[in-house]
C-alpha cells in the first residue's frame, strides 16, 4: 500500500516537471526528442548523423543519458552537437528532474532540436515523460522480431519507430515485414522507417520525418 502510494507521488511529481519543460520548450521554439532502445541498436550513430545533416542552419544539442561513461557526449560534440553528458551513476532511465537540472546548464539560445538519448534499455525509459515533445524507439535487426511484442510498450508510446542496422538483416534473419505488421497492431499512429545509419540507407525518410514533426 505505502509502496504504491509513494511510486504514484514519483511519478506525479514527475509529471509536473516533464509539463513544465514541455511549456518552456515550446515558448522558445525548440522540439525535443527522447530517443528510447536497447544498449547498441545506433541511437548515437543515428544522431551523429542526425546532427552533421541539419547543421549548421538547424541548430541542435543534445543531453546524453548514459550510466557512467562520457563517451557519446564525446562523439556528439565532434558531430557538431552541443552536448550535455547526465550520469545516472547506474540508474536505468532518465527523469524529468534529471532533464530540468540540465536545461539549466545549457545554454539553448539558437537551437531548434533538442535530442535526449535516453539510457538503454526497452523497459524503464518507456514509463518516464521527460517534457519531449515526440519520442522515438529504435529496434535494430540483431535484436530479433520478437523484441516487438516482448517489449511492447516501448513501441505502444513511439511517435516514430526506426528499424535500424537493416544492412545486417540478411545475416540476422529478421523479418522487417512481420516486424512492422507488430508495431502497427501495437500503435497504429507510428510511422515506421527501416535506416541504416552505416550504409546511409533510408536516412532522407527519416530527416524527413524529423523536418515534418519537430521542425
Ligand atoms: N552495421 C551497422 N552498425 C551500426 C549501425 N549503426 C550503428 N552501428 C554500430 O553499432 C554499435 C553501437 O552503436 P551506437 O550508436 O553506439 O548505439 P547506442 O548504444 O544505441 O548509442 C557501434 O559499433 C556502431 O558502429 C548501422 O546502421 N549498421
Ligand atoms: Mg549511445
Amino acid at each position: 500500500m505505502v509502496r504504491i502510494k509513494v511510486m504514484k507521488a514519483v511519478s506525479t511529481k514527475n509529471d509536473e516537471i516533464a509539463a513544465g519543460i514541455r511549456a518552456e520548450l515550446a515558448e522558445r521554439g525548440i522540439k525535443a526528442l527522447n530517443i528510447i532502445s536497447s544498449p547498441g541498436s545506433g541511437k548515437t550513430t543515428l544522431l551523429e548523423r542526425t546532427i552533421a545533416h541539419f547543421a549548421p542552419d538547424i541548430r541542435s544539442a543534445v543531453i546524453v543519458g548514459d550510466p557512467f561513461t562520457a563517451n557519446d557526449a564525446k562523439r556528439l560534440e565532434v558531430a557538431g552537437g552541443n552536448a550535455f553528458q547526465l550520469n545516472t551513476e547506474g540508474s536505468c532511465h532518465l527523469t524529468a528532474p534529471m532533464i530540468r537540472a540540465a536545461l539549466d546548464e545549457i545554454d539553448l539560445s539558437g537551437i531548434k532540436l533538442l535530442f535526449i538519448e535516453n539510457i538503454g534499455n526497452l523497459i524503464c525509459p518507456s514509463a518516464w515523460d521527460l517534457g519531449e515533445a515526440a519520442r522515438v524507439t529504435l529496434l535494430s535487426v540483431t535484436e530479433g522480431t520478437d523484441k516487438v511484442d516482448k517489449y511492447r510498450r516501448a513501441f505502444h508510446i513511439a511517435h516514430c519507430v526506426l528499424i535500424t542496422k537493416t544492412d545486417l538483416a540478411p545475416s540476422c534473419d529478421f523479418d522487417l515485414e512481420k516486424a512492422t505488421a507488430d508495431i502497427q497492431a501495437l500503435n497504429s499512429r507510428a510511422t515506421v522507417l527501416p535506416l541504416s545509419a552505416k550504409a546511409s540507407e533510408g536516412m532522407e525518410a527519416w530527416y524527413n520525418w524529423v523536418k515534418q514533426h519537430l521542425l
